[in-house]
C-alpha cells in the first residue's frame, strides 16, 4: 500500500519541491494549508501537481484542527514545514513567531503522541539556531546561539523534538537544513528578492534593486537537493539530527554580482555603508542601492555547514552549484519577466 504524509506548510517553497518528491516515490500526499482569503497554489501548479495534492486546512495554532487531521488521516510521515520563516517579520511579530514555529512544533508532537506515536516526524530545522557561530564550520555538535526570535523559537522546536525522541521513542528528528534557494524561493528573501528585482531593471518595469548587508555569508543550496535529504532522513534505520548544507559560503554582494552578470549586467560599486551603489558599467546607471531599512536589529554574518554526517550515514550530498543555482534562479526570472511583459 501507499505510503501517506502529511506535509504542514505544503504552500511554501519546500512544501511544494518535497510534495513533488513524495509523489514521485509513490507517496500519497496530503497538504496541511492554513486558511488564506487569497489562497493561491502558484507553487503546486508550477510543478504541475496541483490536482495531485490532497489539501486540508491545518494550522499549527490550533491544537484541536491538527488532532482531527492526523485522527482522520493516519498519515505514515509529517513533515512539519509550516512556519512563519522570515527572519526580519520576527523581530516584528516575536509572539506569533514563537506561537507557530515553538508550540506549533509541541502541538503536533503531542498530536502524533496521543494519536499514534509511531507516525514519523519531520522537523524543519534551521542553521539559524546557529546564529553568531561558536565554530566554523557548524555540525551537529556545534553549540547553538541564535540572533533573533525565529532563531529562538526554532531552538525550542528543535529541543522538544529531540525530548519527544528521547522521552517516549518516537521517531523525530531534526533536518538542521542551511540556506536553500530556487525559482519558488519567496520574493522577501534575499536571493529571490535580487533575482526578480534585476529581470524587473532589466526589462524597463522597476529602477533599482535596494538591499541591506551585502557582507552577509551564507551557506546556499538548491532547494530540491534539500528535500532528498529530509525524505531520507525519515527513512534511516534510526532517528537522528542531521545538518544539510554545501560546504560553501558566499555572500549577498556576491550572489548579487553572478546574477547580474548572468543577466547581461557589468556591475561594479562605488561608494561605501548606505552611500554606496552598485552601477551597471554598460549604461552609466545605479541599479543597487542601500538602505537601512533592510538591516536587522541583530545579523548573523557568516554560515557554513559541515554535512558530513548526512553524507557518511545516509548517502547524501548536494549536487547543484552556487553558481548553477544563481543562474537557474535568475534565467527563470527573466523569462517570468518576459512573459509579464508580453501579457
Ligand atoms: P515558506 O516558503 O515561508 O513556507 C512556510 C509555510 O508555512 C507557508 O506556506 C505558510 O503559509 C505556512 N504557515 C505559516 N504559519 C502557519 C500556521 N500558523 N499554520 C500552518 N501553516 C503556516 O518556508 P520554506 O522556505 O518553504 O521553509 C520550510 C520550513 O523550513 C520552514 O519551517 C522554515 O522555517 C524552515 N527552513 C527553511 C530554510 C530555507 O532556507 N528555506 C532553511 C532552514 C529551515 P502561508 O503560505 O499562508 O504564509
Ligand atoms: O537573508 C541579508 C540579510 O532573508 C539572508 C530563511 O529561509 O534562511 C532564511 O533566513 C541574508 C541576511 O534569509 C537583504 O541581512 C541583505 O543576512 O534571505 P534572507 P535568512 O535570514 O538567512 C534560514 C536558514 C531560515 O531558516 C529562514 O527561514 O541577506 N540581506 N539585504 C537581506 N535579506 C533580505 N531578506 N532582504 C534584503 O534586502
Amino acid at each position: 500500500m501507499a505510503k501517506r504524509a502529511l506535509i504542514t506548510g505544503i504552500r511554501g517553497q519546500d512544501g511544494a519541491y518535497l510534495a513533488k518528491l513524495l509523489l514521485e516515490k509513490g507517496y500519497e500526499v496530503i497538504g496541511g494549508d492554513r486558511r488564506s482569503a487569497d489562497a493561491d497554489y502558484w507553487r503546486l501548479r508550477y510543478l504541475g501537481i496541483e490536482k495531485e495534492v490532497r489539501l486540508v486546512y491545518i494550522d499549527l495554532l490550533e491544537f484541536n484542527n491538527i488532532y482531527r487531521v492526523i485522527e482522520k488521516y493516519k498519515p505514515d510521515e509529517v513533515y512539519n514545514l509550516a512556519a512563519q520563516s522570515f527572519v526580519q517579520v520576527s523581530f516584528e511579530q516575536p509572539i506569533l513567531t514563537s506561537e507557530v514555529n515553538a508550540l506549533g512544533v509541541l502541538r503536533v508532537l503531542e498530536v502524533i503522541r496521543q494519536v499514534n506515536p509511531g507516525i514519523k516526524f519531520y522537523q524543519a530545522s534551521t542553521s539559524e539556531l546557529f546564529g553568531k557561530a561558536k565554530e566554523i564550520p557548524q555540525n551537529e555538535e556545534t553549540p547553538f546561539y541564535p540572533r533573533s526570535p525565529y532563531g529562538v523559537s526554532k531552538l525550542f522546536g528543535y529541543w522538544i523534538t529531540r525530548n519527544y525522541r528521547e522521552a517516549y521513542e518516537m521517531f523525530a528528528v531534526n533536518g538542521i537544513l542551511f540556506n536553500h534557494e530556487s525559482p519558488l524561493r519567496g520574493l522577501e528573501f534575499v536571493t529571490r528578492k535580487i533575482t526578480w528585482g534585476l529581470a524587473r531593471i532589466k526589462y524597463g518595469l522597476q529602477d533599482k534593486l535596494v538591499l541591506g548587508n551585502l557582507e552577509a555569508k551564507r551557506d546556499w543550496g538548491y532547494a530540491p537537493d534539500y528535500m532528498e535529504a529530509v525524505w531520507l532522513m525519515l527513512q534511516a534505520e534510526e532517528p537522528d539530527d542531521y545538518v544539510v548544507a554545501t560546504g560553501e559560503a558566499h555572500s549577498v554582494r556576491e550572489f548579487v554580482e553572478q546574477a547580474a552578470q548572468v543577466c547581461g549586467f557589468k556591475l561594479y560599486w562605488e561608494g561605501e555603508g548606505l552611500e554606496e551603489k552598485g552601477i551597471d558599467a554598460k549604461t552609466g546607471k545605479v541599479i543597487v542601492e542601500i538602505s537601512s531599512e533592510y538591516f536587522r536589529p541583530a545579523e548573523v554574518d557568516f554560515l557554513l555547514g559541515d554535512a558530513r554526517k548526512i553524507r557518511e550515514k545516509l548517502g547524501w550530498k548536494p549536487k547543484t552549484s552556487f553558481s548553477k543555482l544563481v543562474e537557474i534562479m535568475m534565467e527563470e526570472d527573466l523569462k517570468r519577466v518576459a512573459s509579464e511583459r508580453r501579457a
